[in-house]
């Protein structure tokens, strides 16, 4: 067990397929801390709208975060677009659990860090609700119609190349343009703020860096990228990465009982070493 001051969470979506509450899990029985902030988008509203999925294993981060919560650790639960009905009851105590629009964490070195989602400063999900919610919807109807597109091509002998490659480029290269401007947009609202940094969630991409002098911090995600931020008792800001093969026992946490979350885990297997980048 690794204790360490503070965990900051983002981006679990529990209720959805992709939720990697496995991993999850795995992660909290590894680290203990004396707060547990959840920066937004741990429910999928959205997503639960269409369709819901919810696995046993996903229950059982529920019960082990309030759990510690029970227990003494501090937990923040600060709501983001997809569990945005969350939002008024920012203020309030709901069990042992702080629900708060944003917060400020100090650290044991004394920086303060914003604690925010961070949909506010991405310009899609703002200006454009319907592009957001529809979007994946139609990205995926797109690459396959391109798909066809380009095989009716291929067999009518058109001359000219589509290039799936050139097309996937493409888009890679706005998804980093699009990172790009969420975290100068996070950075630019920072300067009104009496902060050193800020600790956000939103975009799925995990990240600690200096941007003109203040620091960084995003969670990532727990759908693809299973990572998470600490600080270390010091005050020593890290990112872990959870998303190493071999780090997960057989499925078989998704099967026990609900006081599971407690034992130890079945398999031997040590962790990796290095599953921390860029400490700050
Ligand atoms: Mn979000």
């Amino acid at each position: 067990m690794n204790t360490v001051r503070a965990i900051f969470i983002s981006d679990v979506h529990l209720g959805t397929r992709g939720c990697q509450a496995e991993r999850l899990l795995d992660f909290l029985r590894h680290y203990e801390a004396e707060h547990l902030y959840l920066i937004g988008d741990i429910v999928d509203f959205w997503a639960m709208k269409r369709s819901i999925h919810w696995s046993p294993a996903q229950n059982t981060v529920v019960q082990k975060v309030l759990r510690q919560a029970r227990k003494g650790c501090r937990v923040t639960f600060i709501p983001g677009n997809h569990d945005e009905a969350l939002r008024e009851y920012s203020g309030i105590a709901f069990g042992d659990i702080q629900l708060r629009n944003e917060a400020v964490h100090v650290t044991a070195d004394g920086r303060r860090f914003l604690l925010i989602h961070g949909d506010e400063f991405d310009q899609v999900t703002r200006y454009h609700t319907w592009v957001a919610v529809i979007g994946d919807i139609a990205y995926n109807t797109l690459v396959w119609i391109n798909t066809y597109l380009s095989r009716v091509r291929r067999r009518l002998g058109r001359p000219g190349y589509w290039s799936l490659a050139g097309y996937a480029k493409r888009k890679v290269k706005s998804a980093v343009s699009f990172i790009f401007d969420f975290e100068d947009s996070v950075i630019r609202a920072l300067r009104e703020r009496d902060v050193d940094g800020v600790v956000c969630g939103h975009i799925h991409a995990a990240t600690i860096k200096e941007i003109d002098g203040l620091t960084y911090i995003n969670c990532g995600d727990w759908v693809d990228s299973c990572t998470a931020i600490v600080e270390h008792p010091d005050g020593r800001m890290a990112l872990i990465d959870w998303s190493l093969p071999g780090a997960l026992p057989a499925p078989a946490v998704a099967a026990v009982p609900a006081q599971a979350d407690e034992r130890p885990l079945p398999h031997p297997m040590p962790r990796p070493a290095a599953i921390e980048r860029e400490p700050i």
